[in-house]
């Protein structure tokens, strides 16, 4: 694959957008996105060419031609260095839009203030952009299908996807001589519920030999741009990932810039400016002298602007840094807080482990207790009827004197449209935790989904409820629910709601909980997990717990089990 060429294009191309949008002639518009169809299409590598070489390439002449050198030679064109610093980097972003086009990148941009793609898509969810001059339903629709199918779907990523990806990344990395260090930032290191791209930054004095093995990596579909600081490609997967090498003895100051959020280093400049100093990727200056105060770790240029560490998942700008001043940054919970899982099938309904194997997993996990919550009967699901729920409780009991933690013998029931359980009490009062959640009917008015969800939390069997707004990241949006009224029945009748750290539902996620939170509800971290290797996914409920400062008596299970079991109504 002749990804020179590619790389050559997508340069050119962006000469095109950022000519068009900052006014510039439109011939030489023209010129430029002919010539950058005309590289992608070469049959021979630009990489290998000399000047004469590029100029029989048709629609490239001599001046493109050593734009297209100097891109080659140095990872990137002054002219076009210029030209970018010269159109905000907002506007830029729309640019690589797809569908969008130059043009109205501009206008979203001018007109709604739109900076991102998950601006852009939230205005085209509200139906925005067809208010404006030049848009109608249609254009909009248009510019949607664009962008799901350049994102196959999803515009932002799953955070398991992400960090997977990463991680295979990162490993090559390391195997390069001279590196130092290799980490993730972003909204990847800040576990936010998902990534828009993924951010890795390299210690290293030598990023030559960092970025090609980058590029030449089989999982890099596409090289966006190529530099010696920063290097952008997209993957097969259609994730984009950034590359900054750094030299490490900025390392800390530049993990901290490029963790972000953009919100939260805003706050935190703002506290550097006011100290007479001037904090930036490079380290924490004096802004009079501009002497290096400090840059090697996050700790010591916390340490030196009078803050402790801030936990990358606090770094939102939602409070965090004022807390910090104060000394009052929350104990947050942890994953080895966390006793035991209290949301786990097995092969009785839809998992693909056994009772055993299960039981195996959560043992070696170190937990001191565990619960196997198998549904109840669903047309599609193969049926548990009550006989084989209580096998399934008469196998745990044979199981559990030798399985070196105490099991407790669950049920997840589904909610049916009113409410109901579907179960006898008396049945359901049998089982040591009952989890109860939304399974079907997720489209009901608001009215009857709280009156169904309430129903359901107010039911003296029910302990937890499970993933509690049923949104399914990029395929399905949360419930309709009056959330305050779930919160205050959850909180008067002691009902646990979930946080269910399964990726691509990570419900209740982080801002609602802060909100529950505030009216005195339990949560517990639960998995649902369906498979041995799921029960992995717990920490990605402790990073969405975390997010929303949650600290560890909130949550019932890392409650010893005497505790637990009181609050289950069984000790
Ligand atoms: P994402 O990718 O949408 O999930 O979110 P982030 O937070 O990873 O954002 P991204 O990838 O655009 O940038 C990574 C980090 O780099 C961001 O969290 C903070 C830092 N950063 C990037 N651009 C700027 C900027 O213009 N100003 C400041 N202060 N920080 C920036
Ligand atoms: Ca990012
Ligand atoms: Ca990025
Ligand atoms: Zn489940």
């Amino acid at each position: 694959m002749a990804r020179s060429n590619d790389a050559v294009a997508a340069m050119l191309q962006e000469f095109a957008d950022l000519l068009a949008i900052s006014g510039g002639d439109a011939r030489k518009v023209r010129a430029y996105e002919k010539a950058a169809r005309a590289v992608e299409g070469y049959p021979l590598e630009v990489d290998g060419l000399d000047v004469k070489g590029l100029d029989a390439i048709p629609a490239v002449g001599s001046h493109l031609a050593r734009k297209i050198l100097e891109f080659g030679d140095t990872g990137s064109v002054s002219e076009l260095d210029e030209l970018r610093a010269k159109v905000p980097s907002g506007l830029r972003t729309l640019l690589r839009v797809p569908g969008l086009g130059p043009r109205h990148a501009l206008q979203v941009y001018t007109e709604l203030g739109i900076t991102s793609l998950s601006e852009l898509t939230n205005a085209l969810r509200e139906h925005r952009l067809r208010e404006l001059r030049g848009w109608d339903e249609k254009s909009e629709q248009n510019l949607v299908t664009a962008i799901q199918q350049a994102h196959g779907g999803a515009v932002r990523f799953r955070l398991d996807v992400a960090l997977e990806l990463a991680g295979r990344v990162l490993a090559r990395f390391e195997a390069v001589p001279g590196v130092w260090r290799a980490t993730y930032a972003g909204s990847l290191r800040r576990m936010r519920d998902t990534v828009g791209d993924i951010d890795l930054l390299v210690a290293s004095d030598e990023p030559a030999p960092v970025m090609d093995a980058l590029v030449a990596m089989p999982l890099v579909a596409r090289v966006l741009a190529k530099g010696p600081t920063k290097t952008s490609v997209v993957t097969d997967s259609g994730i984009q990932v950034d590359v900054r090498v750094i030299s490490p003895s900025s390392w800390g100051a530049a993990l901290m810039y490029f963790t972000g959020s953009k919100a939260h280093n805003i706050r935190v400049r703002a506290l550097a400016v006011r100290a007479g100093l001037k904090l930036s990727e490079y380290g924490l200056f004096s802004a009079e002298s501009g002497e290096l105060i400090v840059a090697g770790t996050e700790e010591e240029v916390f340490a030196q602007l009078g803050l402790p560490w801030i936990p990358p998942v606090l770094r939102e700008d939602n409070g965090e840094v004022e807390a910090a001043l104060e000394g009052r940054l929350p104990v947050l919970v942890q994953l080895g807080d966390l006793r035991g899982d209290l949301h786990t099938h097995t092969g009785l309904s839809d998992g693909v482990a056994t009772l055993e194997e299960m039981v195996a997993a959560a043992r070696k996990r170190g937990y001191e207790y565990f619960a196997i919550t198998d549904h109840v009967p669903l047309a599609s699901m193969r049926q548990v009827t009550i006989e084989r729920a209580l096998a399934q409780r008469q196998r745990i009991r044979e199981l559990e004197p030798g399985a070196g933690l105490t099991l407790l013998h669950g049920t997840e029931v589904y909610i049916q449209p009113d409410g109901s359980l579907g179960w006898e009490d008396e049945l359901l009062a049998g089982f040591d935790i009952v989890v109860a959640s939304v399974h079907s009917y997720f489209e009901q008015p608001r009215t009857e989904m709280t009156a169904r969800l309430l129903r359901a939390i107010e039911h003296p069997c029910v302990h937890v409820i499970g993933h509690p707004t049923n949104r399914g990241i990029g395929r399905r949006p949360p419930v309709d629910v009056d959330l305050e009224a779930m919160f205050r029945a959850a909180a008067r009748t002691g009902t646990a709601l979930e946080v269910n750290g399964f990726p691509d539902r990570l419900d209740l996620d982080g801002e609602v909980i802060r909100w529950a939170w505030s009216f005195g509800v339990r949560f517990a971290i639960a998995t649902g997990a369906h498979a041995v290797s799921q029960l992995d996914n717990v920490r990605f409920g402790v990073a969405t717990a975390q997010r929303c400062w949650a600290a560890p008596g909130e949550v019932v299970n890392t409650w010893p089990l005497d505790r637990l079991r009181r609050f289950l109504g069984t000790g």
